[in-house]
């Protein structure tokens, strides 16, 4: 994987009044909008749009709703030129964000959630689709965060989804795997996947990495809110820059993108 330019930075523009990092800032469309330019200045490489809160034991929200948050939001950005993608477990709400110009549909069920999503993404071979590691929705993930071998089970179970998808048409080339950090985790699990990124790069495809200021980065640090875990979050993304991974999914843009500029300065 090393022939990749660098680690993207993909920034997290939630669009929900509950997200469990930064407690529904950015619910708002103005404040959303304004958010983006911020992170566009900042050197941002892709802005993920997301209108439901995976927060363990969260609430859905309806078809509307996310369509609603959603939406607006990506009409506005698009004509900015940055890439922008749609945090979806959706078909309906993927193909509406790809209408009003998402290029990257990151489903954190990895088409599970929606029988439709395989064939959505089959029919925009322009679209990448990010295939994370999923259990069940935020209200039953916690209770499925039972392993053996972690590493094995995650990356097993990401295999036959990638199988199944292109089986159902998608184009390898379009697929981008992620381990779901705290999805369905406890902190070990967590940390045993971050430390065996090697053995999931092996599955052949670009990996992201979830970890921004998730609540297992709280018991290594002082403080206890989401923010105090920022510094935490910037050296996981400079060990996953220096493994060479596809992109780091954080709410803070700048400071990642300097520490993976570090990282392929020290690499030349
Ligand atoms: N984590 C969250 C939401 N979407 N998408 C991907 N691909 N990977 C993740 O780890 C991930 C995700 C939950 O975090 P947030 O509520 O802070 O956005």
């Amino acid at each position: 994987m090393k022939e990749l330019a660098r680690t993207l930075v993909m920034g997290i523009l939630n669009v929900t009044p509950d997200s469990f990092a930064d407690g529904g800032l950015h619910f708002d469309f103005s404040a959303a909008i304004s958010r983006a330019q911020e992170m566009i200045a900042e050197g941002v490489d892709i802005i993920d749009v997301g209108g439901e809160s995976t927060r363990p034991g969260a609430e859905r929200v309806s078809l509307e709703e996310e369509r609603d948050r959603v939406i607006p939001v990506i009409t506005e950005l698009q004509p900015l030129g940055v890439a922008i993608s749609i945090d979806t477990t959706r078909a309906e709400i993927a193909r509406a964000a790809i209408a009003a110009g998402a290029t990257i549909v990151n489903d954190v069920s990895g088409g599970l959630a929606d029988p439709e999503m395989s064939t959505l993404i089959a029919s925009n071979p322009g679209v990448q689709y990010i295939v994370m590691h999923w259990r069940g929705h935020a209200q039953e993930m916690d209770k499925n965060a039972e392993y053996e071998d972690v590493v094995k089970e995650v990356k097993d179970e990401l295999d036959e989804r990638v199988t199944a998808l292109i089986a159902e048409g998608v184009n390898p080339e379009q697929i981008i795997i992620d381990p779901g950090i705290g999805f369905a985790k406890n902190a070990e699990h967590n940390w045993e996947l971050l430390r065996n990124l090697d053995r999931l790069a092996l599955l052949g495809y670009p990996i992201l990495i979830g970890a921004s200021r998730k609540r297992f980065l709280g018991a290594l640090v002082s403080g206890k809110s989401p923010d105090d875990r920022e510094s935490a979050t910037i050296a996981i993304t400079t060990l996953v820059a220096s493994q060479g991974m596809w992109g780091v999914r954080t709410h803070s843009v700048k400071p990642h993108v300097d520490a993976i500029r570090v990282v392929m300065e020290l690499e030349q």
